[in-house]
Protein backbone atom coordinates (compact mmCIF):
# COMPACT_ATOMS: atom_id res chain seq x y z
CA UNK A 1 0.00 0.00 0.00
CA UNK A 2 0.94 3.29 -0.62
CA UNK A 3 1.82 5.27 2.33
CA UNK A 4 0.42 7.83 1.51
CA UNK A 5 -0.51 9.46 4.83
CA UNK A 6 3.58 9.95 4.74
CA UNK A 7 3.36 11.89 2.05
CA UNK A 8 0.65 14.20 2.72
CA UNK A 9 2.50 15.02 6.42
CA UNK A 10 4.98 16.26 3.80
CA UNK A 11 2.52 18.81 1.93
CA UNK A 12 4.04 21.74 2.75
CA UNK A 13 6.46 20.27 0.36
CA UNK A 14 3.84 19.78 -2.48
CA UNK A 15 2.68 22.91 -2.52
CA UNK A 16 2.91 22.63 -6.10
CA UNK A 17 0.73 19.68 -6.59
CA UNK A 18 -2.05 20.29 -9.00
CA UNK A 19 -3.42 16.37 -9.81
CA UNK A 20 -3.14 13.59 -8.05
CA UNK A 21 -4.80 10.14 -9.04
CA UNK A 22 -4.31 7.67 -6.67
CA UNK A 23 -7.28 5.48 -7.45
CA UNK A 24 -7.52 1.58 -6.89
CA UNK A 25 -4.59 1.52 -4.47
CA UNK A 26 -6.16 0.19 -1.86
CA UNK A 27 -6.32 2.81 0.36
CA UNK A 28 -7.24 2.07 3.95
CA UNK A 29 -7.47 5.29 5.89
CA UNK A 30 -9.32 7.98 6.58
CA UNK A 31 -8.86 11.27 4.24
CA UNK A 32 -5.64 13.26 6.02
CA UNK A 33 -6.89 16.83 6.78
CA UNK A 34 -3.22 17.84 5.01
CA UNK A 35 -4.63 16.70 1.84
CA UNK A 36 -7.20 19.81 1.86
CA UNK A 37 -4.36 22.23 2.59
CA UNK A 38 -3.78 21.98 -1.36
CA UNK A 39 -4.65 24.83 -2.79
CA UNK A 40 -3.40 24.45 -6.35
CA UNK A 41 -4.80 20.77 -6.38
CA UNK A 42 -7.07 20.86 -9.29
CA UNK A 43 -7.27 16.76 -9.64
CA UNK A 44 -8.24 14.99 -7.01
CA UNK A 45 -8.87 11.58 -7.90
CA UNK A 46 -9.38 8.69 -5.22
CA UNK A 47 -11.96 6.08 -7.04
CA UNK A 48 -11.94 2.65 -5.79
CA UNK A 49 -10.19 2.50 -2.43
CA UNK A 50 -11.28 1.73 0.92
CA UNK A 51 -11.36 4.88 2.05
CA UNK A 52 -13.66 5.86 5.10
CA UNK A 53 -14.55 8.73 7.36
CA UNK A 54 -16.25 12.09 6.48
CA UNK A 55 -14.95 14.72 4.02
CA UNK A 56 -13.68 17.17 6.50
CA UNK A 57 -15.57 21.22 5.98
CA UNK A 58 -11.67 21.95 5.05
CA UNK A 59 -12.21 20.88 1.18
CA UNK A 60 -13.80 24.56 0.67
CA UNK A 61 -9.87 25.01 0.84
CA UNK A 62 -9.23 23.51 -2.25
CA UNK A 63 -10.78 26.19 -4.00
CA UNK A 64 -8.80 25.30 -7.78
CA UNK A 65 -10.55 21.76 -8.10
CA UNK A 66 -12.35 21.08 -10.95
CA UNK A 67 -12.46 17.02 -10.60
CA UNK A 68 -12.91 15.64 -7.36
CA UNK A 69 -13.82 11.91 -7.77
CA UNK A 70 -14.09 9.65 -4.79
CA UNK A 71 -16.23 7.32 -6.15
CA UNK A 72 -16.21 3.32 -4.69
CA UNK A 73 -15.53 4.17 -1.11
CA UNK A 74 -16.65 3.59 1.83
CA UNK A 75 -16.98 7.47 3.00
CA UNK A 76 -19.42 8.60 5.66
CA UNK A 77 -20.68 11.67 7.13
CA UNK A 78 -22.40 14.62 5.51
CA UNK A 79 -21.30 17.08 2.32
CA UNK A 80 -20.66 20.46 3.77
CA UNK A 81 -21.78 23.31 2.75
CA UNK A 82 -18.35 24.75 2.44
CA UNK A 83 -18.14 22.88 -1.36
CA UNK A 84 -19.77 25.91 -2.51
CA UNK A 85 -16.71 27.52 -1.96
CA UNK A 86 -15.54 25.32 -4.85
CA UNK A 87 -16.67 27.77 -7.91
CA UNK A 88 -14.13 25.83 -10.72
CA UNK A 89 -15.66 22.67 -9.89
CA UNK A 90 -17.05 20.85 -12.71
CA UNK A 91 -16.61 17.54 -12.22
CA UNK A 92 -18.33 15.87 -8.48
CA UNK A 93 -18.23 12.01 -8.81
CA UNK A 94 -18.97 11.20 -4.85
CA UNK A 95 -21.08 8.15 -6.06
CA UNK A 96 -20.74 4.58 -3.97
CA UNK A 97 -20.30 5.53 -0.78
CA UNK A 98 -22.12 5.96 2.72
CA UNK A 99 -22.73 10.02 2.19
CA UNK A 100 -26.00 10.73 4.99
CA UNK A 101 -27.32 13.96 5.37
CA UNK A 102 -28.70 16.19 3.40
CA UNK A 103 -27.46 17.94 -0.30
CA UNK A 104 -26.53 21.26 1.19
CA UNK A 105 -28.26 24.46 -0.95
CA UNK A 106 -24.62 25.54 -1.08
CA UNK A 107 -24.26 23.30 -4.01
CA UNK A 108 -25.65 25.79 -6.24
CA UNK A 109 -22.86 28.01 -5.83
CA UNK A 110 -20.94 25.26 -7.65
CA UNK A 111 -21.73 27.18 -11.16
CA UNK A 112 -18.85 25.52 -13.53
CA UNK A 113 -20.57 22.13 -12.40
CA UNK A 114 -20.97 19.80 -15.41
CA UNK A 115 -21.42 16.49 -13.65
CA UNK A 116 -23.00 15.72 -10.41
CA UNK A 117 -23.14 11.95 -9.52
CA UNK A 118 -24.01 11.42 -5.96
CA UNK A 119 -25.40 7.93 -6.72
CA UNK A 120 -25.53 5.23 -3.90
CA UNK A 121 -25.10 7.20 -1.00
CA UNK A 122 -27.52 7.65 2.24
CA UNK A 123 -28.31 11.34 1.36
CA UNK A 124 -31.78 12.37 2.48
CA UNK A 125 -33.96 15.62 2.88
CA UNK A 126 -35.58 17.20 -0.48
CA UNK A 127 -33.58 18.36 -3.70
CA UNK A 128 -32.13 21.93 -3.22
CA UNK A 129 -34.30 24.28 -5.46
CA UNK A 130 -30.70 25.84 -5.76
CA UNK A 131 -29.72 22.87 -8.41
CA UNK A 132 -31.74 24.57 -10.92
CA UNK A 133 -28.98 27.18 -11.18
CA UNK A 134 -26.24 25.12 -12.40
CA UNK A 135 -27.05 25.45 -16.36
CA UNK A 136 -23.66 24.05 -17.19
CA UNK A 137 -24.74 20.42 -15.90
CA UNK A 138 -24.97 17.83 -18.49
CA UNK A 139 -24.87 14.82 -16.02
CA UNK A 140 -26.99 14.83 -12.82
CA UNK A 141 -27.37 11.72 -11.48
CA UNK A 142 -28.69 11.20 -7.51
CA UNK A 143 -30.32 7.89 -8.05
CA UNK A 144 -29.81 4.71 -5.09
CA UNK A 145 -30.91 7.52 -2.52
CA UNK A 146 -33.40 8.43 -0.23
CA UNK A 147 -34.32 12.17 -1.37
CA UNK A 148 -38.46 13.00 -1.01
CA UNK A 149 -40.46 15.60 -1.83
CA UNK A 150 -41.12 17.20 -5.39
CA UNK A 151 -38.71 17.39 -8.44
CA UNK A 152 -38.13 20.69 -8.67
CA UNK A 153 -39.90 22.73 -11.29
CA UNK A 154 -36.35 25.06 -11.69
CA UNK A 155 -34.74 21.97 -13.27
CA UNK A 156 -36.53 23.33 -16.33
CA UNK A 157 -34.05 25.82 -16.61
CA UNK A 158 -31.22 22.89 -17.00
CA UNK A 159 -30.97 23.13 -20.61
CA UNK A 160 -27.82 21.54 -20.49
CA UNK A 161 -28.58 18.55 -19.12
CA UNK A 162 -28.03 15.26 -20.85
CA UNK A 163 -28.87 12.24 -18.41
CA UNK A 164 -31.08 13.46 -15.70
CA UNK A 165 -31.00 10.25 -13.30
CA UNK A 166 -33.13 9.91 -10.42
CA UNK A 167 -34.38 6.21 -9.52
CA UNK A 168 -34.52 4.18 -6.52
CA UNK A 169 -35.78 7.61 -4.11
CA UNK A 170 -38.67 8.65 -2.53
CA UNK A 171 -39.61 11.53 -4.91
CA UNK A 172 -43.32 12.23 -4.55
CA UNK A 173 -46.12 14.17 -6.10
CA UNK A 174 -46.08 15.48 -10.13
CA UNK A 175 -43.07 15.23 -12.69
CA UNK A 176 -42.88 19.00 -13.44
CA UNK A 177 -44.13 19.61 -16.67
CA UNK A 178 -41.13 22.35 -17.29
CA UNK A 179 -38.75 19.49 -17.66
CA UNK A 180 -40.67 19.68 -21.15
CA UNK A 181 -37.62 22.41 -21.23
CA UNK A 182 -34.70 20.27 -20.80
CA UNK A 183 -34.57 19.92 -24.63
CA UNK A 184 -30.50 17.90 -24.62
CA UNK A 185 -31.97 15.38 -22.16
CA UNK A 186 -30.80 11.96 -23.88
CA UNK A 187 -31.94 10.25 -20.85
CA UNK A 188 -34.57 10.39 -18.66
CA UNK A 189 -35.36 8.10 -15.69
CA UNK A 190 -37.28 8.67 -12.72
CA UNK A 191 -38.27 5.03 -12.36
CA UNK A 192 -39.13 3.64 -8.86
CA UNK A 193 -40.27 6.69 -6.76
CA UNK A 194 -43.71 7.47 -6.01
CA UNK A 195 -44.41 10.10 -8.27
CA UNK A 196 -48.14 10.32 -9.23
CA UNK A 197 -50.71 12.28 -11.62
CA UNK A 198 -50.37 12.11 -14.96
CA UNK A 199 -47.27 11.78 -17.70
CA UNK A 200 -46.52 15.94 -18.82
CA UNK A 201 -47.03 16.08 -22.46
CA UNK A 202 -44.42 18.22 -22.13
CA UNK A 203 -41.81 15.61 -21.79
CA UNK A 204 -42.76 14.10 -25.38
CA UNK A 205 -41.00 17.60 -26.63
CA UNK A 206 -37.87 16.42 -26.07
CA UNK A 207 -37.54 15.06 -29.50
CA UNK A 208 -33.74 13.90 -28.74
CA UNK A 209 -34.36 11.98 -26.24
CA UNK A 210 -33.01 8.65 -27.64
CA UNK A 211 -31.12 6.30 -25.16
CA UNK A 212 -34.27 6.14 -22.61
CA UNK A 213 -37.25 7.09 -20.54
CA UNK A 214 -38.04 5.30 -17.78
CA UNK A 215 -40.84 5.95 -15.16
CA UNK A 216 -41.89 2.66 -14.29
CA UNK A 217 -42.43 1.94 -10.52
CA UNK A 218 -44.18 5.15 -9.68
CA UNK A 219 -47.62 5.76 -8.82
CA UNK A 220 -48.45 7.46 -12.69
CA UNK A 221 -51.80 7.71 -13.60
CA UNK A 222 -54.09 8.71 -16.57
CA UNK A 223 -53.24 8.07 -20.50
CA UNK A 224 -50.29 8.06 -22.22
CA UNK A 225 -51.18 10.70 -24.73
CA UNK A 226 -50.70 10.56 -28.57
CA UNK A 227 -47.89 12.74 -28.96
CA UNK A 228 -45.44 10.16 -27.49
CA UNK A 229 -44.66 9.31 -31.17
CA UNK A 230 -42.54 12.30 -31.43
CA UNK A 231 -40.36 10.42 -29.47
CA UNK A 232 -39.02 8.33 -32.55
CA UNK A 233 -35.63 8.28 -31.93
CA UNK A 234 -36.28 6.81 -28.31
CA UNK A 235 -34.04 2.87 -28.03
CA UNK A 236 -36.27 2.19 -24.21
CA UNK A 237 -39.63 3.26 -22.98
CA UNK A 238 -39.99 1.81 -19.47
CA UNK A 239 -43.49 2.53 -18.23
CA UNK A 240 -43.86 -0.64 -16.36
CA UNK A 241 -45.59 -1.12 -12.73
CA UNK A 242 -47.53 1.73 -12.20
CA UNK A 243 -51.01 1.56 -10.23
CA UNK A 244 -53.18 2.64 -13.33
CA UNK A 245 -54.21 1.00 -16.07
CA UNK A 246 -52.05 2.90 -19.14
CA UNK A 247 -53.75 3.52 -21.93
CA UNK A 248 -52.43 4.56 -25.49
CA UNK A 249 -54.24 6.98 -26.95
CA UNK A 250 -52.52 6.76 -30.29
CA UNK A 251 -54.10 7.06 -33.97
CA UNK A 252 -53.54 3.27 -34.91
CA UNK A 253 -53.65 1.23 -31.80
CA UNK A 254 -55.32 1.63 -28.36
CA UNK A 255 -53.20 -0.82 -26.14
CA UNK A 256 -54.41 -1.23 -22.20
CA UNK A 257 -51.56 -2.91 -20.66
CA UNK A 258 -50.85 -2.96 -16.67
CA UNK A 259 -46.97 -3.07 -17.28
CA UNK A 260 -45.36 -2.77 -20.99
CA UNK A 261 -42.36 -1.94 -22.36
CA UNK A 262 -41.92 -0.45 -26.16
CA UNK A 263 -38.37 -0.43 -27.60
CA UNK A 264 -37.23 0.60 -30.71
CA UNK A 265 -35.55 -1.89 -32.87
CA UNK A 266 -34.28 -1.53 -36.52
CA UNK A 267 -36.69 1.19 -36.49
CA UNK A 268 -39.44 -0.30 -35.44
CA UNK A 269 -41.79 0.29 -32.49
CA UNK A 270 -42.24 -3.19 -30.57
CA UNK A 271 -44.50 -3.70 -27.68
CA UNK A 272 -43.29 -6.26 -25.23
CA UNK A 273 -45.53 -6.99 -23.27
CA UNK A 274 -44.69 -8.14 -19.59
CA UNK A 275 -47.69 -9.38 -17.30
C1 LIG B 1 0.05 27.89 -6.23
O1 LIG B 1 0.85 27.98 -7.40
C2 LIG B 1 1.42 29.27 -7.58
C3 LIG B 1 2.22 29.23 -8.86
O2 LIG B 1 1.47 28.73 -9.92
C4 LIG B 1 2.28 29.63 -6.41
O3 LIG B 1 2.77 30.95 -6.58
C5 LIG B 1 1.49 29.56 -5.13
O4 LIG B 1 2.34 29.77 -4.02
C6 LIG B 1 0.83 28.20 -4.98
N1 LIG B 1 -0.03 28.23 -3.81
C7 LIG B 1 -0.08 27.26 -2.92
C8 LIG B 1 -0.94 27.48 -1.74
O5 LIG B 1 0.50 26.21 -3.05
C1 LIG C 1 -10.68 29.13 -11.89
O1 LIG C 1 -10.63 29.03 -13.31
C2 LIG C 1 -10.28 30.25 -13.94
C3 LIG C 1 -10.43 30.03 -15.44
O2 LIG C 1 -9.74 28.89 -15.85
C4 LIG C 1 -8.89 30.65 -13.53
O3 LIG C 1 -8.53 31.86 -14.13
C5 LIG C 1 -8.85 30.79 -12.02
O4 LIG C 1 -7.53 31.06 -11.59
C6 LIG C 1 -9.32 29.53 -11.35
N1 LIG C 1 -9.43 29.75 -9.92
C7 LIG C 1 -8.78 29.04 -9.04
C8 LIG C 1 -8.99 29.41 -7.62
O5 LIG C 1 -8.02 28.13 -9.37
C1 LIG D 1 -22.84 7.55 -11.43
O1 LIG D 1 -22.07 6.69 -10.63
C2 LIG D 1 -22.45 5.33 -10.69
C3 LIG D 1 -21.61 4.57 -9.67
O2 LIG D 1 -20.28 4.95 -9.71
C4 LIG D 1 -22.27 4.84 -12.10
O3 LIG D 1 -22.64 3.48 -12.19
C5 LIG D 1 -23.15 5.67 -13.01
O4 LIG D 1 -22.97 5.27 -14.36
C6 LIG D 1 -22.82 7.14 -12.89
N1 LIG D 1 -23.81 7.92 -13.60
C7 LIG D 1 -23.56 8.53 -14.77
C8 LIG D 1 -24.72 9.18 -15.42
O5 LIG D 1 -22.48 8.53 -15.30
C1 LIG E 1 -24.25 0.42 -4.34
O1 LIG E 1 -22.89 0.25 -3.99
C2 LIG E 1 -22.62 -1.02 -3.44
C3 LIG E 1 -21.19 -1.09 -2.97
O2 LIG E 1 -20.43 -0.03 -3.35
C4 LIG E 1 -22.88 -2.09 -4.48
O3 LIG E 1 -22.63 -3.36 -3.95
C5 LIG E 1 -24.35 -2.00 -4.91
O4 LIG E 1 -24.59 -2.91 -5.94
C6 LIG E 1 -24.66 -0.60 -5.40
N1 LIG E 1 -26.10 -0.51 -5.62
C7 LIG E 1 -26.60 -0.06 -6.75
C8 LIG E 1 -28.09 -0.06 -6.83
O5 LIG E 1 -25.92 0.35 -7.69
C1 LIG F 1 -36.41 1.02 -15.46
O1 LIG F 1 -36.14 1.21 -14.09
C2 LIG F 1 -36.41 0.08 -13.28
C3 LIG F 1 -36.29 0.44 -11.81
O2 LIG F 1 -35.44 1.49 -11.54
C4 LIG F 1 -35.48 -1.03 -13.68
O3 LIG F 1 -35.69 -2.18 -12.90
C5 LIG F 1 -35.74 -1.35 -15.14
O4 LIG F 1 -34.83 -2.33 -15.59
C6 LIG F 1 -35.61 -0.12 -16.03
N1 LIG F 1 -36.12 -0.45 -17.36
C7 LIG F 1 -35.34 -0.65 -18.42
C8 LIG F 1 -36.05 -1.04 -19.68
O5 LIG F 1 -34.13 -0.49 -18.39
C1 LIG G 1 -50.57 -2.31 -11.12
C2 LIG G 1 -49.16 -2.15 -10.74
O1 LIG G 1 -48.26 -2.74 -11.31
N1 LIG G 1 -48.94 -1.32 -9.72
C3 LIG G 1 -47.63 -1.04 -9.20
C4 LIG G 1 -47.26 0.41 -9.50
O2 LIG G 1 -46.05 0.76 -8.89
C5 LIG G 1 -46.04 0.61 -7.47
C6 LIG G 1 -44.72 1.11 -6.97
O3 LIG G 1 -43.68 0.38 -7.52
C7 LIG G 1 -46.29 -0.84 -7.10
O4 LIG G 1 -46.34 -0.98 -5.69
C8 LIG G 1 -47.61 -1.29 -7.69
O5 LIG G 1 -47.79 -2.65 -7.45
Amino acid sequence: MVEWLKIFNLSCFCWFLSSLDLSQNSLTSSLPPSLFQLQNLTKLLLIANDIFGSIPPEVGNCVSLIRLRLVNNRISGEISKEIGLLKNLSFLDLSENHIGGTLPAEIGNCNELQMLNLSNNTLRGTLPSSLSSLTRLEVLDLSVNQFVGEIPSGFGKLSSLNRLILNKNSLFRAIPSSLGHCLSLQLLDLSSNALSGMIPVELFDIEGLDIALNLSCNALTGTIPPQISALNKLSILDLSHNDSCFIYAGRDRALCFLEFLVMRLEGLWRVLVRV
